[in-house]
């Protein structure tokens, strides 16, 4: 039912005020062939970002779902990396910090002729590929199937095979940003010591404070870090080789590899429409949730955290990129338990009938920061993807709860970046678009 220039507005039945804030936001925010996050913070292409803006366009601009994941992969890298942004040439220097001129990405061997970034964030984007194709099921979508495969599977490989500094069969991150989840106190420890000096910062001018309150971002310390790891990386063209011996900050994380077994899964699901073989997916998907009971869990604690390849431990803060595992769906009966102990304990709040939203941080913690982003507050993303593992483990109340929450969030305070976790508050960028996409997604799925 294509009703609204274009949009089909089924779901506008659901809640029709939410529906049509929701496709508003995306609507502002399309940009020739892709979404941006936000007009004001984030005025470029983010890959996970363009993953999730793509399952809500699934529900109603189906043709543009495609587009923004063909425009994403069209900045793919030869070895198969899929950078974190990609920058909008039209834009000028400025518009947002750190630019295409910190990044240098066109001087690296094998980089994309677009300007990007030289890091990556976490795959979302099989599994958009397969949703989409689930809900759409047209002979175009097949052929965009098709077209994305190969690309999805490379993808994959370089995941598997540049980013296993560790050894043991899981992804390492090189950079915070890489998790998406930037500013968790699960990376505390491991930046402390990247060497840095936050004087630094007074060279450059910082684009996000511009548009949100210093207390609700990084700091000018963290900043500097975060540019000192981008220069460590830049310097070598990017290569993967020898991380172990020469990079400060490297990281396995429970939602980013969590996300790449779910890839395989999809990608497995996809393979029969595109004529190719599923089984050595799956045996990846299992390779991959093996190693991250194996590496990534702490049976005394019963939790699900990062481990620091710099130290060899996990890092102490229980953050929700523990609740990760629970979107596999091979994950073991004992660690799902665990999981949905520590989701529904005080530190995370899940339940039939929430009374606050899903936080990012535990939030008995005494480093808990209900303003500032990725120490506290509320995302739809990550609900989104606990939602997911709870429909995935056959918990229908919780997940019902978990989406109430959310859909109730969004209807009070609007397509916000992110919420305040005991308020509900609204914060960062106001018209934000995953949590439009998914809202739609939501709404959609009772
Ligand atoms: C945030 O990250 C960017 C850097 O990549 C930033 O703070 O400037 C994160 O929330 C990240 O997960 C997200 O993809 C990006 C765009 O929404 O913003």
């Amino acid at each position: 039912m294509q009703t609204r220039s274009g949009y089909d507005d089924r779901a506008a039945t659901v809640d029709g005020a939410l529906w049509r804030q929701a496709v508003d936001t995306l609507e502002a925010n399309w940009e020739v062939d892709h979404t941006v996050p936000s007009r004001t913070l984030y005025p470029h292409q983010w890959s996970w970002d363009s993953a999730f803006i793509a399952i809500g366009l699934a529900r109603v601009r189906p043709d543009r779902a495609w587009r923004e994941l063909r425009s994403l992969f069209a900045a793919q890298w030869s070895d198969g990396r899929v950078p974190h942004i990609v920058f909008n040439p039209r834009l000028r220097p400025g518009d947002y910090f750190p630019g295409p001129e910190m990044w240098a990405s066109t001087d690296a061997p094998g980089a994309s002729e677009l300007a990007t970034s030289g890091i990556i964030q976490p795959p979302v984007h099989a599994l958009a590929a397969e949703r989409l194709w689930r809900l759409t099921g047209t002979s175009e979508a097949a052929a965009e199937l098709a077209r994305l495969y190969p690309r999805l599977v490379a993808q994959q490989r370089y995941l598997a095979r540049r980013r296993d500094v560790g050894g043991g069969g899981l992804v390492c991150l090189v950079h915070p940003w890489e998790s998406g989840l930037d500013n968790s106190p699960a990376w505390d420890a491991p930046l402390d010591r990247v060497p840095a000096d936050a004087a630094v910062m007074r060279t450059y001018r910082r684009h996000d404070t511009r548009f949100v309150a210093d207390s609700h971002r990084p700091t000018d310390l963290d900043y500097a870090r975060y540019l000192a790891l981008v220069s460590s990386y830049r310097e070598r063209g990017y290569a993967d080789d020898d991380l172990a011996g020469r990079h400060p900050f490297l990281v396995e994380c429970p939602l980013f590899n969590a996300l790449t077994a779910a890839a395989e899964h999809a990608l497995a699901a996809i393979a029969p429409v595109v004529g190719a073989d599923p089984g050595p997916h799956r045996a990846r998907a299992r390779a991959l949730t093996a190693a991250i009971v194996d590496r990534l869990y702490e049976p005394a604690s019963g939790t699900f955290r990062p481990r620091d390849l710099r130290t060899g431990t996990l890092v102490a803060p229980r953050t929700v990129l523990g609740l990760g595992p629970l979107i596999l769906p091979e994950l073991p009966a004992e660690q799902v338990r665990a999981v949905l102990a520590e989701a529904c304990s005080p530190r995370f709040g899940l339940a039939e009938r929430m009374s606050r939203p899903l936080p990012s941080h535990d939030r008995t913690a005494p480093d808990f920061e209900p303003l500032r982003y990725w120490r506290g507050p509320s995302w739809i993303n990550t609900g989104w993807l606990v939602w997911r593992g709870l429909r995935e483990h056959d918990r229908p109340a919780l997940a019902a709860g978990l989406r109430d929450s959310m859909l109730d969030l969004v209807g009070r305070s609007g397509c916000h970046e992110y919420f305040h976790p005991e308020t509900g508050a609204g914060l960062g960028s106001p018209a934000f678009s995953w949590t439009a996409a998914l809202t739609l997604d939501l709404l959609q799925t009772p």
